[in-house]
């Protein structure tokens, strides 16, 4: 069988997914499933480098699965898995760990920007989490990693953990390529426009999830920030607010912003709110409905993601496996029963 390019991809259930997970994220996911074989993982290992509640975070995980299959991921051609139940991203992580140095880590813009916002816990997995980053894509010798803007730096990082260990130890990793998805909407705060929309945002009407009820998207999109003027023009610098419901009524209906800007001529930014809210109420119901549905199966996502770790380890082991012996790690021999172990020495008795 023809071999596709292998992809890798993941989501932190650090909150509710909002519709900026579904444009920047899920969507193109979905028209790669064909043509590419894919991992998507379900990124908890990633998440506690910000704490967060065990309760919260276990039922995230599965709400997130859940959200990834309304929004079309399809198990039977995609590998879902929860990133903790692979022990080799963790394992891989130290030996990479071991070859960055500090200084590549603390010149990344994102643990500067995490550290100014996480005053309190500035953990050493929050410095550190590029490298976990690198793991999770050299393990599955993934040719192509979805980047936005923020995680460009990143990815550099590990073509270069990448190439520095082939160097070092012989070719063991495939070098990441970055994919730039052809269709990378960035989706603003409705209350902050010029900041991204973030699930994590303590101002719930800041954010729009994929599981909102018709009644929170009425509420959200009337209270939504907008700029001064009347006109519906797109103007990105100096109408950030106007500009994104535009872009959100552009996903929601699929009309180009030309044509958006032709079907609100002559009217104000209330025609467009009204459009907006029964355009989303209308474009995230069959998710809202689909999610609902699966929710109510815990059993069959819990098994479902039982087989998806199984497949992503199957390709983990293969790697670290290689790592491992290419860096000369003793291999394990099999235990078998009966073999002398106890040490003879007496010395030994005290320890
Ligand atoms: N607002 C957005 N617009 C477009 N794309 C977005 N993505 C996230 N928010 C938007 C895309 O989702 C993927 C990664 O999501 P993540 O949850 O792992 O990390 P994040 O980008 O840090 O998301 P949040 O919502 O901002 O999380 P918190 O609040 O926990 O920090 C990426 O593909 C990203 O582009």
């Amino acid at each position: 069988m023809e071999q596709r390019p292998v992809i890798l991809s993941g989501i932190q259930p650090s909150g509710r997914l909002t519709i900026g997970h579904y444009t920047g994220a899920l969507r193109n996911w979905v028209s790669l499933q064909q043509s590419h074989e894919c991992y998507f993982m379900i990124a908890d290992l990633h998440a506690i480098t910000v704490r967060q509640d065990p309760a919260e975070l276990r039922q995230r995980t599965l709400e997130t699965a859940a959200l990834f299959l309304a929004c079309g991921i399809d198990p039977q051609q995609s590998v879902l898995f929860v990133q903790s139940h692979v022990p080799e991203h963790t394992q891989l992580s130290w030996v990479l760990a071991c070859l960055t140095g500090m200084g590549e880590c603390s010149r990344m813009t994102q643990f500067k920007e995490k550290s100014a916002q996480h005053r309190h816990n500035v953990n050493v997995g929050l410095f550190a989490y590029p490298i976990l980053m690198a793991a999770d894509i050299l393990l599955y010798q993934a040719d192509l990693v979805p980047v936005g803007a923020d995680q460009k730096q990143h990815l550099e990082l590990t073509r270069n953990l990448a190439e520095r260990f082939n160097h070092y130890y012989g070719t063991t990793f495939r070098v990441p390529e970055p994919y730039i998805p052809p269709l990378g909407a960035k989706i603003m705060s409705l209350q902050e426009p010029r900041k991204k929309m973030s699930k994590s945002d303590p101002n719930e009407n800041a954010v729009l999830f994929l599981t909102d009820s018709p009644e929170a998207i009425r509420r959200k999109i009337r209270r939504a920030v907008t700029d001064s003027g009347r006109e519906v023009r797109y103007d990105e610098q100096n109408r950030p607010g106007l500009s994104n419901l535009m872009v959100l009524y552009h996903i929601a209906t699929g009309k180009s912003i030309a044509d958006i800007e032709q079907e609100f001529a002559g009217a104000g930014y209330a025609e467009l709110k009204a459009a907006l809210t029964e355009a989303l109420i209308e474009f995230l119901r069959p998710i809202r409905e689909e999610f609902e549905r699966l929710q109510r199966d815990s059993g069959y996502l819990l098994s479902l993601l039982a087989h998806g770790a199984e497949r992503a380890r199957a390709r983990a082991q293969q790697t670290l496996r290689l790592v491992y012996d290419r860096m000369g790690f003793l291999p394990q021999a099999p235990y078998v029963e009966g073999v002398r172990i106890a040490m003879e020495d007496s010395s030994h008795a005290d320890l």
